[in-house]
């Protein structure tokens, strides 16, 4: 790479609690490069911040920008996490449209090209995160940049028919094709993507595979993300010289989810609960459900936190007994440290969500596992990790007595079989990991044809240079 890696992202890391996959992923890109990690800073102010405050020169620079409260109200948990949220996890019926959310999801993506514009150099190569800027190569482009500019969306593609509610939905293939590159998590989200383009008559497929769209050329590929697989290894490793003691049950399965209506969690409790209507006589399991709260200001979020305590509460009023907790619903964050070590205690782990990006728990439990004596990965198959880990036990997030019959298979599975799926699932997830992942995003971002379908640009066109 010619100049520096500008990495955009809602969020700018703060350096507080421990570093993140993405965090760890892109630092060898930044670091190598000098770059430069620009979001937004975590407390809103009360105007929008017109300029970047420097939050550390080593060894990459981070520049944050303040959002102002409306911001945050209308461009954050409005248009960001009650319109694109939703509509990307096929929540449809939950899109919240208002005009001040679209007016100012606009404006943010706007000004945030502005001060990305006074920053960027020819030849620095520009990285965007996630669903909070889809527009902003568009906006980039307006300001005049004609750097490679790529993009990589965490969550779902969304399916054409959800994007047509949208109150502009043709602006959503637009502002795509303004990138060089649009990564995606899984092969699905490609497909949605390319059917949207298919449907979309100003979009024309070439011969190598790229979109041209009016005078832009835009690939779309699929990048799955992956986790720090050794350092997971080791904290899951080096936790189990401390022993869980009341931590933890016995015999338990375990869920770890931000609390969102994504996630099939509602789902996840219904099938335990038809798991032990119907065990083996004796058996005496634990869920262990970690939830942290989530966008809690979003009604949706608040509704879902009431339906799961409802149901958490008629679990345990069915069947606990005086010395025996079937769920144990822990609504809080926990260390990541004691996550690693949770992970590795737990005969099975149950990721169930009705639509995701990726989900990286999934990836986390496979790591944390001893393989001589590994527990079972029950993973919903409309997760994006699904189509990597095809050896764990695969289920329909919406069929209660499929997960509850994987729950039942996953606690009686003989050791060998729990070895083959084991090792299966973590060759995968060692193969990606994060650093892997950033790799092999910015060579593909490096080579990709550039933005323009004529060499030089359509001014040159227009100048009949080339005719
Ligand atoms: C988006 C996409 C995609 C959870 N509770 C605690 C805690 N966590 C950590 C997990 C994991 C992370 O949060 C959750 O990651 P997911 O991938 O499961 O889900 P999202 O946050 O929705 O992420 C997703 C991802 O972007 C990356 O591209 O995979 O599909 O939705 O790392 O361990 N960590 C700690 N305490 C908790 O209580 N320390």
């Amino acid at each position: 790479m010619a100049g520096r890696l500008i990495v955009v992202s809602n969020r700018i890391p703060t350096g507080e609690g421990g570093a993140g996959g993405l965090i760890v992923a892109l630092h060898d890109a930044l670091a190598g490069t000098g770059g430069v990690w620009i979001g937004a800073l975590p407390d809103a102010a009360d105007a929008p911040g017109e300029t970047l405050q420097a939050l550390s020169e080593e060894p990459y620079s981070r520049l944050g920008y303040t959002l102002s409260q409306e911001e945050m109200e209308n461009f954050y948990l409005g248009f960001s996490n009650s319109v694109l949220w939703p509509l990307c996890h096929r929540r449809p019926d939950l899109v919240e449209l208002r005009l001040e959310y679209d007016a100012s999801y606009r404006s943010v993506n706007r000004r945030v090209a502005r001060l990305i514009a006074g920053i960027a150099d020819p030849d620095d190569t520009i990285w965007v995160h996630d669903y909070h800027f889809f527009p902003l190569a568009a906006e980039l482009r307006a300001c005049g940049l004609h750097n490679r500019i790529g993009f990589f969306l965490h969550i779902p593609f969304p399916s054409l028919g959800d994007l047509s509610v949208l109150a502009q939905p043709e602006d959503f293939a637009d502002w795509l094709a303004h990138y060089n590159l649009v990564g995606l998590q899984t092969q699905a989200d490609v497909a949605r993507a390319l059917e949207m383009f298919r449907a979309d008559p100003r979009a024309e497929f070439m011969m190598d595979g790229t979109v041209k769209f009016r005078d832009r050329i835009t690939s779309v590929r699929s990048f799955p993300i992956g986790i720090d697989v050794e350092s997971f290894q080791r904290d899951a490793a080096a936790e189990e010289e401390r022993p869980l003691g009341r931590e933890a049950p016995e015999t338990y399965l375990i869920g770890v989810d931000r609390l969102d209506y994504s996630k099939g969690i509602p789902n996840r409790f219904l099938a335990f609960g038809r798991y032990l209507e119907t065990r083996p006589h004796g058996e005496r399991p634990c869920l262990l459900q970690i939830a942290p709260p989530s966008r809690e200001k979003v009604q949706a979020y608040h509704d879902i936190t009431r339906e799961l305590e409802e149901i958490a509460g008629h679990l345990n009023g069915a069947f606990a007994e005086l010395d025996w907790t079937p769920l144990r619903y822990i609504h809080r964050n926990v260390p990541r440290h004691r996550l690693a070590r949770l992970f590795r205690g737990a005969r099975g782990c149950l990721v169930t969500s009705y639509a995701d990006g990726m989900n990286l728990v999934a990836k986390e439990y496979v790591a944390a596992q001893d393989p001589a004596d590994p527990g079972v990965l029950i993973l919903s198959r409309l997760a994006g990790a699904a189509e990597e880990l095809s050896d764990a036990l695969l289920v329909n997030p919406y069929d209660i007595d499929d997960i509850a019959n994987a729950i039942e298979q996953a606690l009686s599975m003989p050791l060998p079989e729990r070895q083959r799926r084991h090792a299966s699932c973590l060759a995968k997830v060692k193969a990606n990991d994060a650093a892997s992942w950033a790799r092999a995003f910015l060579n593909v971002l490096s080579v990709v044809p550039g933005t323009l379908a004529w060499p030089g640009g359509i001014d040159q066109f227009a100048d009949g240079e080339l005719l």
